[in-house]
């Protein structure tokens, strides 16, 4: 796979807090590369459609309690089950657009503060790296005004603000920080211009492992 040379697809990640319009960007995102004659595919995670996503989907409902570890687990085994199908799409010169990743994983988790860094670390290395990491930021306290914010577990003020800390820890030179606090097509636009640029630079560059 690292010496996958040829025209190949980009793994872009957008991140961010509950609530913050991750999974609209990344609809959209998508919808504007096709426009453009870039081919894209969005995905999601968690993917609560596989049995190990069912489970974290009635964990995040309050339907079952899990240890701390045990959700951690689950949720870096919901990427791995779909690593197959991401590097076909990559391979495939498909461009994925990818709602959360390990830097959920690991922004989530911590917070938690039982579990620590390395351990937490541990199974996300050797995941592919994204591309481009899109930190959609924005103060927590802009986001508990929003309708839907509550009805999930994390969904809660001073637990934001710990998990928005966490990502900001989890800065690497392929992260690229944009100001969720504006109007939605601003932040698109925002968004598009960076995608496109890492799509053209994309290919003859292997896909890396995380943290690896
Ligand atoms: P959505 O509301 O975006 O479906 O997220 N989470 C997510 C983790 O704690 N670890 C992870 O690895 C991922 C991907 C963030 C549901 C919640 O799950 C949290 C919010």
């Amino acid at each position: 796979f690292a010496n996958m040379l040829a025209k190949r697809g980009a793994l872009i990640v957008i991140e961010g807090l509950d609530q913050v319009g991750k999974t609209s960007q990344a609809t959209n995102l998508v919808e504007k590369l096709k426009q453009l004659g870039h081919p894209a595919q969005f995905m999601g995670f968690p993917e609560r459609s596989t049995p190990v996503g069912k489970m974290i989907g009635e964990y995040l409902t309050r339907s079952k309690d899990l240890s701390d570890e045990a959700i951690h687990l689950l949720f870096t085994a919901n990427r791995w089950e779909l690593v197959p199908v991401i590097k076909q799409h990559l391979r495939d010169g498909t461009n994925l657009v990818v709602d959360r990743y390990s830097f959920s994983g690991m922004a989530y988790s911590v917070s938690k503060k039982g579990l620590n860094m390395s351990w937490c670390k541990g199974p996300e290395v050797g995941l592919p790296r994204p591309d481009l990491v899109l930190f959609l930021d924005i103060h927590p306290s802009r986001l508990t005004e929003r309708e839907a914010f509550g009805q999930e577990r994390y969904e809660d003020l001073k637990f934001q603000e710990a998990v928005r800390e966490n990502f900001k820890a989890l800065t690497e030179d392929y992260w690229q920080v944009v100001n969720a606090d504006r109007p939605f097509s601003e932040v698109g636009q925002d968004l598009l211009e960076a995608a496109i640029r890492t799509i053209e630079s994309v290919p003859g560059k292997p896909v890396l492992r995380l943290w690896a």
